[in-house]
């Protein structure tokens, strides 16, 4: 039996869950051109397409919001951001930005100096390749090998495999790598963390090519849960100690608020002590975001950033949180339904390929996955896998992605374990029906970010 653990929090306000008739779903899909990122939400049952901006805000946070200081410059609340974000992390400045891309925006140009640089990373997340190839670099992925060995729970698929990130400095010379950046925990594997020791060995790396080292930081704390519980020598460590060890390594970070910092809107720029970098990167926040001290959001933002960002490195909260993650795994598993293992920190992915064999990777397994669960039970996911990866710019061709993955991503404070018992429920009842489910063709698509407004239909 596997031994759940009860949420730390009482419920205080509920927000009432519609289920539509099947016949419903059957047509609601079909006008949403077989893309669950066109459905209404009225239509969806359990959202478990993002945990971004989806979490439950607690009382404290609720509260916080009462308390905005709506000035244009220097509000109490962006002080109070500043602060917290300074003792946790370490780092003299911050800048609020309006969500992750909005940090990548202003800060990626500062670093990026000379067109066709590397940006090195363990696995870029998508809007983050974006800004990097926007700002005129290269993204290279160099996670770990054994991130796409689904079937094998090695701890650490968010690590940087060392040789391969060493042998592409020596081989494209370290005056042609931009910078590195660390992604914790690594959404594109699963969610899987990096443990301290790879995130100090890149940083040695980063050090004797001379090369700067940054974080994407939008799942921070599940990470340190992870090096807690996982890491020898941590495991007496708080996660405040661990997180501000992990960013001692770098000197900066953007982050997307929207997930660790359980805000529904949110993002910040972190810089250790390079006051240039800061300037420069704080006159590109102005135009695009607003002022250094709210940078797109309200006073009342801030505050909810703040309170949040504390509440989010809670040790009850993150053991509730990456075990209800870890509980939905291990029903799915019991019930013969592969998966990315061991479960990561927001999501639990399941591994498409191996679902449904008989569909190749250019009629979007993964997506085709999500477009039955959400017919068998108004459960809405999202593909992570060649749908979303898109064409090689050069010669536009459908590119293999090297997992096809359907993740199934748990909003924070959200949802109940019996809500994760209908999620694995209805993908055990699909798992016999599988090998009749047909592969997606477009009938619509987009050339930037195609994955969230293309159309598509079934292939008779
Ligand atoms: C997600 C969302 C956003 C993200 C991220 C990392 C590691 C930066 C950002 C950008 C996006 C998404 C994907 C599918 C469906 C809905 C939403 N990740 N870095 O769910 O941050 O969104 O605040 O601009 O994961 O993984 P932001």
């Amino acid at each position: 039996m596997y031994k759940r653990i009860a949420e730390p929090f009482k419920i205080k306000m509920v927000e009432p869950l519609k289920m539509i008739s099947r016949e419903e779903r059957v047509k609601a899909l079909e006008g949403a051109g077989y893309n669950p990122f066109l459905l209404n939400s009225d239509d969806v049952y359990i959202d478990l397409l993002t945990d971004s901006g989806t979490g439950a805000m607690s009382d404290n946070q609720w509260s916080g919001l009462m308390l905005g200081d709506e000035s244009y410059a220097g509000s109490k609340n962006f002080r109070n951001l500043e602060k917290t974000v300074q003792d946790l992390f370490g780092y003299n400045y911050v800048l609020p930005v309006h969500q992750g891309r909005g940090a990548e925006k202003a800060l990626f140009p500062s670093l990026i100096k000379k067109k066709g640089q590397y940006v090195l990373g363990n696995m870029h997340f998508d809007t983050t390749k974006a800004h990097i190839e926007l700002s005129g670099a290269r993204a290279v992925d160099l996670v770990t090998e054994k991130a796409f060995d689904t079937a094998t729970p090695y701890e650490w698929k968010g690590n940087f495999d060392l040789e391969k990130l060493e042998g592409f400095i020596k081989e494209h010379g370290a005056e042609n790598v931009a910078f590195i950046l660390i992604t914790v925990t690594c959404n594109s594997s699963g969610g899987q963390p990096v443990s301290m020791a790879n995130i100090k060995a890149v940083s040695e790396i980063a050090k004797k090519y001379n090369i700067r080292l940054f974080f994407d930081a939008a799942r921070f704390a599940e990470n340190a849960y992870f090096i807690k519980k996982r890491e020898k020598g941590y495991e007496d460590k708080s996660i405040a100690e661990i997180v501000h060890e992990m960013f001692s390594y770098g000197e900066g970070f953007t982050m997307s608020a929207k997930k660790d910092a359980i805000v529904n809107i949110g993002g910040l720029i972190g810089i250790k002590e390079d006051e240039e970098l800061f300037n420069e990167t704080a006159s590109r926040v102005v135009p695009y975001e607003g002022f250094i001290t709210y940078g797109g959001l309200t006073g009342r933002d801030m505050e909810c950033l703040a309170r949040g960002l504390v509440e989010g490195i809670n040790e009850d909260y993150l053991n509730y949180r990456i075990s209800q993650v870890e509980y939905l795994g291990y029903r799915l598993t019991e019930g013969g339904i592969p998966i990315q293992t061991p479960t990561g920190g927001h999501a639990v992915f399941v591994d498409a390929k191996k679902m449904l064999p008989h569909i190749p990777y250019y009629q979007f397994p993964a997506q085709v996955l999500a477009n039955a669960l959400y017919i068998e039970s108004g459960v809405r996911a999202v593909e992570v896998g060649s749908f979303l990866l898109g064409r090689d710019p050069e010669t536009g061709e459908q590119l293999e992605s090297p997992l096809e993955l359907l993740r199934l991503t748990i909003p924070r404070r959200v949802y109940t374990n019996d809500h994760m018992d209908v999620v694995a429920d209805a993908l055990i009842s699909i798992k016999d029906k599988a090998k009749d489910l047909k592969g997606l063709e477009f009938t619509y698509e987009p050339k930037v970010l195609r994955h969230f407004t293309a159309r598509l239909k079934p292939i008779e």
